[in-house]
């Protein structure tokens, strides 16, 4: 074989391996689906297979929607396992509060996954993330109900402002102000949200 076939084979080779690796970890998320507002809501992050090493964890939410409780830390840096009769780690759990209305959206990322069995393959950086409903499900301020809420929304509480004709659950969801109408105010509390998370 030339020495452009070999590294072809070698390429190929590599990439069969990581196809492999991909298959055989399904990493995940599991909790609840559903949490009423006030109760805690327990999340767990499963490797699917021991873990001996990683370079950070990171636990991303929506600080308005959610309160972190206990658990693991949900911000950590460089660990491996150094215990030559420990086996590794095959999961983490988080625990949170509900604090509102709303779909809390987790996410988690992972970098530098390498499992602890003996040979130690290296995973690699994951992403994984879950869709949480709080309380009745409303997302405040979600008027065009797409799931999230944006400068289209407040246009729509505008245009429902103007027509006087708000049904109850259209006052439910975009009532942002809470003064039992919609309104302006409504559609301009959404916008200055908006300009804060751009
Ligand atoms: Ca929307
Ligand atoms: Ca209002």
């Amino acid at each position: 074989m030339t020495n452009k076939g070999i590294k072809i084979a070698l390429c190929v080779f590599m990439i069969s391996l990581l196809l492999n690796i991909s298959n055989i970890y399904a990493i995940s998320i599991t909790s609840p689906s559903k949490v009423a507002v006030g109760k805690n809501i327990t999340i767990t992050l499963n490797f699917g297979t021991s873990i001996g090493a990683y370079d950070s964890i990171k636990v991303d939410y929506d600080t308005n929607l959610l309160e972190y409780v206990s658990g693991d830390k949900i911000e950590e840096s460089v660990w491996w396992d150094n215990s030559p009769e420990s086996r590794g780690i095959t999961s983490k759990t988080y625990t949170f509060k509900a604090k509102d209305d709303g779909l809390a959206t987790v996410k988690i990322s992972v970098k530098g996954l390498t499992s602890a069995n003996q040979t130690m393959d290296y995973i690699g950086d994951v992403n994984v993330s879950r869709d949480i409903i709080l309380g009745s499900g409303i997302l405040k301020g979600d008027a065009d109900k797409n799931g999230v809420v944006d400068a289209n929304d407040a246009s729509l509480i505008l245009e429902i402002y103007k027509s006087e004709n708000a049904t109850k659950e259209q006052t439910t969801i975009c009532d942002l102000d809470r003064n039992g109408i919609i309104d302006a105010n409504d559609a301009s509390l959404i916008l200055e949200q908006f300009k804060i998370r751009k």
